[in-house]
């Protein structure tokens, strides 16, 4: 595939700034520990762990795309020397459910209900990025094809993690306090504004006809997507958490 010089730079960029953003990410979740309740600590340590994951995936994907690039030219035929798609849907299988246990543990709901959500959404999203792949790497003569029938596959589980979120998660709020349930509706709105990128970004493979301009808007449109989906909202799990912790009185410590 050739991208001309803009494309290549914009694609080298973005990875650069996910990387980074990654990193940063992971550093001040990770140093923001004590200024929340230790039963919140679980949560953060959670979003160290996605974004650390990622930086290390987003620094493969760097290396994957400058070796498999010759003079704007990026090699995708699934050779050795080819940019491997593979990273980013290992980084995915580890970080999607890592996600979702990060929300279960800011509400710090009672024990069975938590025990019960994670049964239910960790291998749900397991399935969905799973199902996913073989979508992705499809070439070839009836690459739409497959491309359209694991898309669909990969989104029956991705409707039923949404109707968990809204409909399960939503009957146990009732019983929390008013404080709670808000902040939980504002964390759900980030998470499918974000989350939906994804197929979306998913759907211009299959409509752009493998050209360099869908691959530079898959590539920018997932990088963007992970920013938002794991620094974003890690950022938000920490806010939620402070804020839980000082309303639990916990001191300042301005
Ligand atoms: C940090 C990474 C995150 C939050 C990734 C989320 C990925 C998805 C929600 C992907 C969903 C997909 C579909 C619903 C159908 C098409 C295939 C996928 C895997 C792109």
């Amino acid at each position: 595939m050739q991208l001309d010089s803009n494309q290549w730079n914009l694609v080298y960029n973005v990875f650069s700034f996910g990387l980074i953003s990654m990193l940063a990410c992971t550093i001040y979740t990770l140093v923001s520990q004590h200024r929340v309740l230790p039963k919140y600590r679980n949560a953060l340590v959670m979003s160290s762990m996605v974004t650390f994951i990622a930086g290390y995936h987003y620094l493969r994907i760097f290396d994957s795309f400058k070796h498999a690039s010759e003079g704007g030219k990026v090699l995708l035929d699934g050779s050795q020397n080819a940019f491997n798609e593979a990273y980013r849907y290992v980084d995915w299988l580890l970080t999607v459910p890592l996600l979702l246990v990060e929300v279960i543990a800011v509400l710090a709901l009672t024990r069975e209900v938590s025990r019960s959500l994670i049964m239910r959404l960790v291998p749900a999203s397991a399935a969905m990025i799973a199902l996913g792949y073989p979508g992705e790497i499809a070439t070839g003569a009836d690459a739409q094809n497959t491309q359209v029938l694991y898309g669909v596959l990969s989104t029956i589980p991705f409707l039923y993690i949404l109707y968990v979120l809204f409909v399960e998660l939503s009957k146990s709020l009732d019983r929390q306090p008013a404080g709670v349930a808000e902040t939980v509706g504002r964390l759900r709105l980030l998470l499918i504004a974000t989350w939906g990128v994804y197929p979306i970004a998913y759907i211009f493979n299959i409509v752009g006809d493998a050209s360099a301009s869908s691959f530079v808007t898959v590539q920018v449109g997932y990088t963007l997507a992970d920013i938002l989906a794991k620094c974003v909202f890690g950022l938000t799990i920490l806010k939620i958490a402070r804020m839980k912790s000082m309303a639990e009185g916990m001191k300042d410590d301005h």
